[in-house]
């Protein structure tokens, strides 16, 4: 795309502001998220089960909450992805006829953003539901070593002995040992059950079977059957003016040694030429793509700025070890000054506005002493969501004092 000239535009496009809701039953309520400042929601029918079609009433009832506080709901996240569509197991493809049907019933009920991912088995991937940082905040984290145990030790994986370095194993080894019997649950529930969003939840028995159905499906053919998904749905959603917005993978490396095939630019590149329709989109996540210290996001977001349907903004910070953390939002690796402004300058190229959401946030101050879903915290998110509207604004009026200074010069 070419880059504009601010100086045609009188008001620069900006973001629209969300956050994700889990449905009536989640501790952060609608006017909560009103009060953050928010003008739409995020949110999806958890309680259709995985593969099944959303039904119209169901969708309408639920615009009907959202509608009727003053909020809009135009982003789905997620409708799942059934895994014997994964995997293609025999049957699958009444499942891609469920997923087209649920696209055309969100497309009548007016909600044309639809976000999915396509990691197998999991979804995104945590070992610490609480670390706490430096100010008493708590934070989600990613440990290498306590994730290695829990593969080693509690899976019981037997190939991951060929996958790690004799050091990493010992580093998993001691981390075992200093694990307190809790500490053990609780790493195995955050892993196997615990995250929201995630739709499966799993005990040990049933994880090592689905673990079994991958073992024929490396990343060559999982690309492909995504591939085919996309050759499938990305027609029903032109017909339906549906934009699908690919969440990627988080973290984005292969774990478990199960086959991951969107986390790096690389992958998006093969996936947008494979299926080149603008409906075939992303979920733009700046936290689950900069944990690859690969990923240069301001570059992928000017490079897949028309695909950009929706945006995940957080970030993240790495060590050598290989573990990150969930650092506050203007902090951490990614540089959240230089891919706003791409974004402002994408959007503006495009003449829209894209919905984003801060994704996830610390527990703080009266988070602490409250039960929410891990990462969706009503004040860490407020936090994230007020200095991220801020560092866009302060982005969108110096872009428009340059070009108006140029003006008068
Ligand atoms: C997570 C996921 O990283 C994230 O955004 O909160 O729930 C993610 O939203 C889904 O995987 C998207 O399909
Ligand atoms: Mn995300």
């Amino acid at each position: 795309m070419m880059p504009i000239n601010l100086s045609d535009k009188k008001n620069l496009n900006q973001m629209i502001q969300s956050m994700r809701w889990y449905g009536p039953a989640d501790p952060v309520s609608l006017s909560n998220i009103k009060q953050a400042g928010c003008s739409e929601v995020v949110t999806a029918l958890h309680q259709i089960a995985n593969g099944e079609v959303w039904p119209v009433e169901e969708i309408n009832f639920r615009k009907k909450l959202i509608t009727e506080l003053g909020l809009v709901w135009t982003v789905v996240e997620s409708v799942p992805v059934h895994e014997d569509i994964k995997t293609q197991s025999v049957g699958f493809e009444k499942y891609i006829e469920n997923y087209k049907q649920t696209i055309r019933n969100l497309a009548e009920c007016g909600i044309k953003i639809i976000t999915y991912n396509f990691m197998p088995i999991l979804d995104w991937t945590r070992t610490d539901l609480a670390y706490t940082l430096a100010d008493g905040s708590k934070a989600l984290r990613f440990e290498k070593a306590a994730f290695m145990a829990f593969e080693l030790f509690i899976l019981k994986r037997k190939e991951a002995e060929n996958i790690y370095t004799a050091a990493e194993i010992e580093a998993a080894r001691h981390r075992f040992a200093s694990m307190s019997k809790t500490e053990k649950i609780n790493l195995q529930k955050n892993i196997l059950a615990g995250l929201p969003g995630s739709e499966e939840h799993f005990t040990i028995e049933k994880f090592r079977q689905a673990l079994g159905s991958y073992q024929s499906i490396d990343a060559v053919k999982l690309q492909s059957h995504l591939i085919y998904f996309l050759q499938q749905i990305i027609p029903v959603a032109e017909d339906a003016g549906v934009q699908m917005a690919l969440h990627p993978d988080d973290p984005p490396y292969s774990i478990l040694g199960l086959p991951r095939v969107v986390s790096t630019q690389a992958d998006v590149q093969t996936l947008a030429d494979a299926v080149p329709s603008l409906n075939n989109g992303l979920c733009f996540c700046t936290g689950s793509f900069g944990v690859n210290a690969q990923n240069n996001l301001p570059a992928m977001v000017r490079r897949f700025g028309n695909r950009i349907h929706f945006i995940h903004l957080r970030s993240t910070k790495r060590n050598e070890a290989g573990d990150f953390y969930e650092d506050n939002h203007l902090e951490g690796d990614v540089d959240m000054y230089e891919v706003i402004k791409e974004i402002v300058m994408i959007m503006n190229e495009r003449n829209i506005s894209i919905p984003m959401r801060p994704d996830h946030g610390h527990q703080m101050l009266d988070d602490l002493a409250k039960k929410t879903n891990p990462g969706y915290s009503a004040i860490g998110r407020l936090r994230g969501l007020a200095e991220l509207r801020g560092l866009e604004m302060g982005i969108i009026r110096s872009m428009q004092e340059n070009s108006t200074n140029h003006e008068k010069i």
